[in-house]
């Protein structure tokens, strides 16, 4: 790392390092005054208000008894429901709080670009702003993020830049990264920032905590808190410190993610998770992790379990993060005795997970939830490979889109794949998707097909059975069959070189072909099967009764 904070990586440009040292002067037991703006709460709810923008913050809390009783719990158990907020989460307050200290201090003016890397919330939070105040508005946000914070994100006007999930922060790809660039190159833009931003834990120090010890009447023995950019936690955890220095902060982290101390706890073989909103790979300057006495790690069947429970028991309509802090809650609140009282905080809505892990479909797919206690079906565990597909074919990134369409319609496709030459599956071409971007003009023909990929397709194992097809096929229209297993090394053979192409265009059927990845591993795309394909299966073999 260089001296100033930037960091550069062979031939790639300068960058700045989201762990940089922080400008936030203040440490646990300082006596020097905060060198930060504070502000006071400042809403009504008995009067109208100027703007949406008024109705973040102040959030209910609320009293959990049914899960309180369920569980046994001794203690009193509170919800801080950040749902509520305008933007639906409780990263509205950092936005707005972020926006108006750039304001104040000139940095920002109407007409001025906001760019921010998020998990999405953080985002929402600052199209609203940007919305209402009238700011152009770039969300840059990695892949898992659900398809429920695009949408709301496009209503409100921003314009949205996805990235690859699996880039780690520092990678040039990374949603940090990404932002950066854009705010080279694009003229009076500015990305607030988050990950050093003061204004994210202190709008935190300043009204979240506030409302929670007001709303507890001074007395609070626990809050629970998830940490992503950490801003939620060390925030309401500093007011905690100084003002009832008793309360214990408890940190939530989810497994895969860096965060919790001692490090030990972060040992797994976790890689990926799909709670969204909390864990990193890198430590966010804003977080102080000396305000937090205890972290816990969750994984992501607990933690959407209890999300589902939250919603079913108390009528919480809240996300995933959410039922992770619950989950440790019930565990960390153990210690507190009758009368003592646990604040857990639920950061935002089941609105951004309506296709998420709300649906039992979701759920049970990734084995989060057991199959329903139906009566087994005749073909639940016959394999896909018994289902008879098309002789496969995909194309490569390279090939036009007129080509595939011609192709697409020889064969009788709806939809074809697109591999790389290293024999990844980059996403699929489907007809939908093809002609709404002609229609558009958003593609033209002579256009390479990776212009119009979708890359939402589900895989499926040969040797995975017929009931989990039909899960998938319950929510999609087709799914890539892949044949998996280590092979002989054929690493360097590309997907021209297989076999020869149909008609010269570059599309080239893979059936039966080996591909070996870079890592070793190879797989082989079988084929594509569709609804249609699993209906003829199901009528032509159904036993005779
Ligand atoms: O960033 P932090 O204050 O630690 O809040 C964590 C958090 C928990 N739960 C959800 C659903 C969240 O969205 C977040 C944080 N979200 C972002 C960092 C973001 O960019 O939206």
């Amino acid at each position: 790392m260089a001296q100033n904070g930037s960091s550069t990586n062979g031939h790639e440009a300068t960058w700045i390092r989201p762990d940089r040292p922080p400008r936030c002067t203040w440490h646990l037991g300082t006596t020097e005054p905060s060198p930060h703006q504070h502000y006071k709460r400042r809403f009504d709810r008995t009067k109208a208000y100027t703007s949406v923008l008024d109705a973040i913050g102040d959030t209910p809390l609320v009293r959990m008894s049914r899960i309180e009783k369920t569980e046994g719990v001794k203690c009193e158990l509170y919800a801080k429901c950040e749902f509520f907020n305008a933007g639906g989460s409780v990263k509205d307050r950092i936005a707005l709080r972020m926006v108006e200290t750039a304001e104040k201090s000139g940095l920002i003016k109407p007409g001025y670009t906001l760019i921010e890397p998020t998990s999405g919330n953080t985002g929402i939070g600052l199209a609203l702003a940007a919305a209402v105040k009238g700011y152009r508005c770039i969300i840059v946000m990695p892949e898992k993020m659900s398809a429920e914070k695009v949408n709301v994100l496009r209503a409100l006007g921003a314009e949205i830049v996805r990235t690859p999930t699996s880039a780690s922060f520092e990678m040039p790809e990374s949603h940090i990264r990404v932002a950066q660039k854009l705010q080279n190159e694009i003229e009076n833009a500015v990305i607030l920032d988050q990950y050093i931003n003061s204004g994210n834990p202190v709008a935190h120090y300043d009204t979240t905590a506030e409302e929670i010890i007001e709303q507890c009447g001074g007395h609070v023995d626990m809050v629970v808190v998830g940490a992503g950019t950490g801003g939620t936690v060390c925030g309401i955890g500093r007011k905690m410190k100084e003002k009832i220095p008793n309360c214990k902060v408890v940190g939530v982290d989810p497994l895969g993610s860096i965060l919790a101390q001692p490090g030990e706890l972060n040992e797994t073989d976790v890689s990926f998770y799909e709670v969204e909103g909390t864990g990193y790979d890198f430590i966010p300057t804003v977080l102080d992790r000396s305000v937090v006495d205890k972290w816990y790690k969750t994984a992501d069947k607990d933690s959407f379990i209890m999300a589902r429970r939250l919603i079913r028991e108390e009528g919480f309509l809240c996300g995933g993060s959410s039922g992770a802090a619950m989950h440790i809650a019930l565990q960390a609140c153990r210690e507190l005795k009758e009368g003592q009282k646990c604040v857990v905080l639920l950061p935002d809505s089941v609105r951004n997970y309506m296709t998420k892990f709300l649906k039992e479909e979701w759920m049970i797919e990734r084995n989060f939830l057991p199959e329903k206690n139906m009566e087994k079906k005749w073909w639940w565990d016959v394999p896909v490979s018994k289902i008879k597909l098309h002789t496969p074919v995909s194309v490569l990134p390279t090939t036009t889109c007129g080509a595939t369409l011609q192709i697409m319609e020889e064969q009788g496709f709806d939809q074809i794949p697109v591999v790389d030459g290293n024999g990844v599956v980059l996403g699929t071409v489907t007809m939908g998707n093809m002609m709404s971007n002609l229609t558009s003009g958003k593609i033209v023909p002579n256009d390479a097909v990776s212009k119009t990929l979708y890359k939402g397709f589900k895989e499926i194992q040969m040797t995975d059975n017929l009931k989990k097809l039909s899960r998938i096929l319950e929510i999609d229209h087709f799914a890539i069959v892949m044949h998996s297993k280590l092979q002989c090394d054929i690493a360097n053979l590309s997907l021209t070189d297989l076999k020869p192409s149909i008609k010269s265009l570059r599309a080239e059927p893979v059936g039966g072909a080996k591909i070996t990845n870079g890592d070793g591993h190879s797989s082989q795309i079988y084929g594509i099967v569709t609804s249609v394909d699993f209906c003829r299966y199901l009528a032509t073999n159904a036993p005779k009764e």
